[in-house]
């Protein structure tokens, strides 16, 4: 199979130095890979004295049965009270945990003491309601600080919480809290998006009645609007929480205890649930927040701008922050609302000295222009980080110049729900960033590129990424299904992590995620990558962000369509544009990855989590029927597409 395609991506020779101050000064330095290399689970004994134990751990790793790990056996810890109760005993009660930013402009600024009381007394709420450990509790909210408070409520009583994204439909929600037996449903009336209350009470409602096992819905008030109610079962938060008192001693559980369950998204079939547990994952998402973001607690306004219903929330909104007592941003809405500034405003506002965000989020900004965030003054950023996505170098760089002033390292971060931490990705103090590249597994990880016998490819070649030994936050297994855990990510390579994403070391050995494998295609024998194909495409000055997707051809197996967006600047999206950015292409990649159609469209379908839905992408360009669209993030943009679209060739 011809490789020559996929070296366009590593013909990128950019470089850019980590600053000197920020390298003098940064939390991880260089000798860390080799510590880790030289006695791996000394190391992540290490990384644990990030936590308070109540009862310490006898071993770092008990891995006699994999791939069911159990890490720091025998510790006993609470989460909450490592996220709350300690930060607040050391004397930081008064620092900020999150200054809050609602849509419509409300805000509040919540200190870790008043986190601690809100939580506590939503804990004893929730103990009111009957609520023991172990028992599953479901999330469906917007982005508010309650979102927070009840998660912590709930790891606080050991009782797994499964967040819910406030974007799924009804039947999504049901079959989440079916999947997990939740017995009591979190929400609000509703929340703010793009400057509308938009309502959530209704769904729950209809999910619920196919739900015999819940028994309460716990409603906050946020948008103010009208919701049925059903009375026995459905209760204000305010009226059940307000009353508590702010006292509640957290009670340790063991490491290996559940934390919470997340469904991953975009796949077809019966959602995932990845269970996570609580030593090894607070171990491994405060790590990885102090290495990779070079948090200063003291100094920092951090902010992960994506929802808590993503696992990136889970990770880097509430666990890895709070744990490292961290002062966030929080914010409610849509970042055009009520004006295309408004994120840059709030950095702006708030001093923001981190930001973390999507590649899609980073191409829409493009699109619009340089000359918004030139409004703001963004000169408190000094690291911004970019996941969910391979970040075009295009887009990299714009991030760099135009969002961190041309100064600031950018963090490409690989990761996944399954992961529960961040696993490959520069260090800012150490690393020189390559456009493009999430670079090198951190320290204490050990990932590789196989072939399809599993064998490690030599540098400047492509395969699979896998990850060859276990690590402190992963998932330890899908919620009810160990068997579906072990063919899913187990089976595919002996003995080790199956990511299911395709990559490529470079001539350094460094790392290109290249995206999922299904990605991959496959036109005329040679084996091209929607992800280089994207890049080239928006390298072109008009193009503001690009779909491709392998669609089944008679021919060639499968042909190059794309997808594209133009820039506002672009001028129309005539034939004329269409044929340039073939030919564009073709002198990036190659003839072979020439598109054979090019459609300009005015929106992309993605997930809440900022994925691109490939597959629906292909319903197009294969001609049929649309299929299920329950997990956009906005559903009308599939309808958007097939009726607006502008003439294929
Ligand atoms: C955190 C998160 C996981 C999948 C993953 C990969 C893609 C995430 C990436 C990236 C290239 C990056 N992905 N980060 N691809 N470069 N920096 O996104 O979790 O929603 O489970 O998605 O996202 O394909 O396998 P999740």
């Amino acid at each position: 199979m011809a490789q020559t395609t996929l070296s366009n991506l590593l013909h990128e020779t950019r470089r850019f130095d980590p600053p000197a101050d920020l390298a003098a000064a940064a939390n991880l330095k260089a000798d860390a890979y080799a510590a880790a290399d030289a006695d791996r689970l000394g190391f992540w004994a290490k990384q644990a004295e990030r936590i308070t134990w109540e009862t310490p751990f006898t071993d770092v790793l008990d891995w006699s049965n994999p791939p069911f790990a159990k890490w720091y056996v025998g510790g006993k810890l609470n989460a909450a009270y490592n996220c709350l109760d300690r930060h607040v005993e050391a004397g930081n009660g008064d620092r900020v945990a999150y200054y809050f930013e609602g849509e419509p402009g409300d805000t509040r600024t919540i200190t870790y003491s008043q986190l601690k009381d809100e939580v506590c007394q939503a804990a004893n709420a929730l103990i009111e309601l009957g609520v023991k450990t172990g028992d599953r509790i479901a999330i469906y909210l917007p982005m508010i600080p309650e979102t927070v408070v009840a998660m912590l409520a709930c790891a606080r009583l050991g009782a797994p919480h499964t967040v819910v994204f406030g974007g799924f439909s009804a039947s999504a929600l049901r079959d989440r809290i079916t999947d997990c037996q939740a017995e009591i449903v979190i929400t609000a009336d509703g929340g703010n998006r793009k400057g509308k209350p938009s309502a959530l009470k209704p769904a729950v409602d209809e999910a619920v009645k196919e739900c015999p096992d819940v028994r309460n819905v716990l409603v906050i008030k946020r948008t103010g609007q009208d919701v049925d109610w059903t009375d026995g079962r459905d209760l204000w938060w305010d009226d059940v929480v307000g009353k508590q008192s702010t006292e509640h001693t957290a009670e340790a559980f063991d490491a290996e205890h559940p934390l919470y369950v997340m469904y991953t998204s975009g796949t077809t079939g019966k959602p995932k649930g990845i269970l996570h547990t609580t030593g090894g994952y607070l171990v491994g998402t405060s790590y990885t927040h102090w290495s990779v973001f070079d948090i200063k607690p003291e100094t920092d306004v951090y902010w992960t701008a994506a929802d808590i219903g993503w696992v990136t929330g889970h990770s880097y909104i509430v666990y890895g922050p709070l744990a490292n007592g961290t002062t966030s941003i929080m914010y409610e809405g849509t970042p055009d609302t009520p004006h295309p500034g408004r994120w840059w405003e709030i950095v702006e506002k708030y001093k923001a000295t981190i930001l973390y965000c999507a590649p899609t989020a980073i191409r829409t900004f493009m699109k619009v222009g340089a000359e918004i965030p030139a409004k703001s003054d963004l000169t408190s950023l000094r690291l911004i980080g970019s996941v969910g996505e391979p970040i075009n170098p295009e887009a990299y760089v714009w991030y760099r110049d135009t969002i961190g002033g041309g100064k600031t390292p950018v963090v490409d971060t690989w990761w996944q729900t399954e992961t529960g931490m961040i696993m490959i990705s520069p260090l800012p103090g150490v690393t020189s960033g390559k456009p493009g590249s999430a670079m090198n597994a951190l320290p204490g990880v050990v990932a590789d590129v196989v072939d399809d016998a599993g064998e490690s490819v030599p540098d400047g070649s492509g395969g699979y990424l896998v990850l060859k030994e276990p690590w402190p936050a992963m998932l330890r297994t899908i919620w009810g299904d160990d068997e579906r855990y072990v063919d899913t990510y187990w089976s595919r390579f002996k003995g080790v992590y199956f990511a299911g994403d395709g990559a490529k070391k470079d001539e350094d050995g460094d790392l290109w995620v290249l995206g999922r494998v299904d990605d991959v295609m496959n036109v005329s024998g040679h084996r091209l990558s929607t992800t280089e194909i994207e890049s080239a495409l928006v390298s072109h000055p008009k193009v503001a962000e690009a779909a491709v997707v392998g669609a089944s051809d008679v021919t060639t197996g499968q042909a190059v369509v794309a997808f594209v967006i133009l820039r506002t600047s672009a001028d129309g999206g005539g034939g004329d544009v269409v044929d340039e950015l073939r030919k564009h292409v073709s002198a990036r990649i190659g003839a072979i990855a020439r598109p054979r159609s090019i459609l300009v469209v005015s929106e992309l379908p993605k997930t809440r989590s900022g994925k691109i839905m490939r597959r629906l992408l292909r319903d197009v360009a294969e001609d049929r029927e649309v299929g299920d669209v329950s997990t956009l993030a906005d559903d009308s943009v599939m309808g958007a597409i097939t009726e607006g679209m502008q003439p294929a060739r």
